[in-house]
């Protein structure tokens, strides 16, 4: 790789060389399929295609709260989609998701099925469904669809800013980690101060804002993302970390947090989720 303090920028940018660093594999400047590969079915109304990141487990928290609540409708297949290995090029899961990225959800429930991308708008989509995890009353809706779409933009700062220079980046540039750190710290900081005077985001109801935010920001603080709770000192977020266990101490969301997970402990791992017995039964240290 050239060296960044010397790069000039040629007039036209061409993809001729690896870019270095994690995902430099997976990563390309244009969309569409690469394989064929048509998608599994399995017995269940809801499809999942996911994996277990941050951004895959908040769907799969959401359905494992909603079953729990006794919404049998939200039976669903959770099938692993390996994004190192480039399963989300396939052209299945193209059809699904345009966007090549997990997670990605079919409904299958009415005669023509219908598909779902963006893990806020299948959070959406299901809480709608069910009725379940949104306010009924315009206030608590529009609070909760406020803190839910402040996670949708908020995050690609941490993940791919933060995250992807202090953890992933070929080499440590002191430029992007000082400019994304700030902004991680500044949007802990902004869930401390709410969190101050809020049991949770959108009030004293759990939502599916707090599904959203929980992956990301709840993991910063408990230490799970890119090995940098200390480097952030996120022992200062103490409203943040109150919420955080607060979150953690529901059943659903440590099963969510389970599946399609590739990575940890492997009595944590469940690869693929087709019945609620496999959390017992198909762990990863199981099968
Ligand atoms: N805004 C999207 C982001 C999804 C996303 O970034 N997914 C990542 C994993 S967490 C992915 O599939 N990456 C594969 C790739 O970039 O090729 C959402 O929330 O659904």
């Amino acid at each position: 790789m050239p060296n960044s303090r010397h790069y000039v920028p040629p007039k036209i940018w061409t993809w001729d060389q690896p870019s270095g660093g994690a995902f430099a594999n997976i990563n390309r400047p244009i969309a569409g399929s690469t394989h064929e590969k048509v998608l599994p079915v399995g017995k269940h109304p809801l499809q999942l295609y996911s994996l277990g990141t941050p951004n895959g487990i908040k769907v799969t928290i959401l359905l494992e709260e909603l079953l729990a609540v006794g919404c049998h409708g939200a039976e669903y297949d959770a099938w692993l989609i390996n994004i190192r290995d480039g399963d989300q090029f396939g052209s299945g899961f193209v059809e699904v998701n345009p966007n090549s990225k997990i997670p990605a959800l079919v409904d299958r429930s009415s005669p023509v099925p219908l598909r779902v991308f963006e893990s806020g708008a299948i959070l959406l989509y299901l809480a709608d469904k069910f009725k379940a995890f949104i306010p009924r009353d315009i206030a608590g809706r529009t609070e909760t669809l406020n803190w839910l779409f402040w996670q949708m933009g908020s995050a690609p700062y941490v993940g791919g800013g933060f995250g992807h220079f202090y953890a992933y980046a070929p080499e440590k540039f002191e430029y992007p980690i000082d400019r994304f750190t700030m902004e991680a710290k500044r949007q802990l900081d902004v869930l401390n101060r709410h969190l101050a005077s809020h049991e949770y985001l959108a009030g004293d109801q759990y939502t599916i804002a707090d599904i959203a935010v929980f992956p990301w920001y709840g993991g910063l603080v408990k230490g799970w993302l890119y090995s940098a709770a200390e480097f952030l000192a996120v022992h200062e977020y103490s409203h943040v970390q109150r919420w955080a266990e607060h979150v953690y101490s529901r059943p659903a969301v440590k099963r969510g947090r389970m599946v399609n997970r590739m990575t940890g402990d492997a009595s944590e791992q469940l690869r693929e989720r087709h019945d609620a017995s496999d959390f017992d039964t198909k762990t990863q240290g199981k099968v």
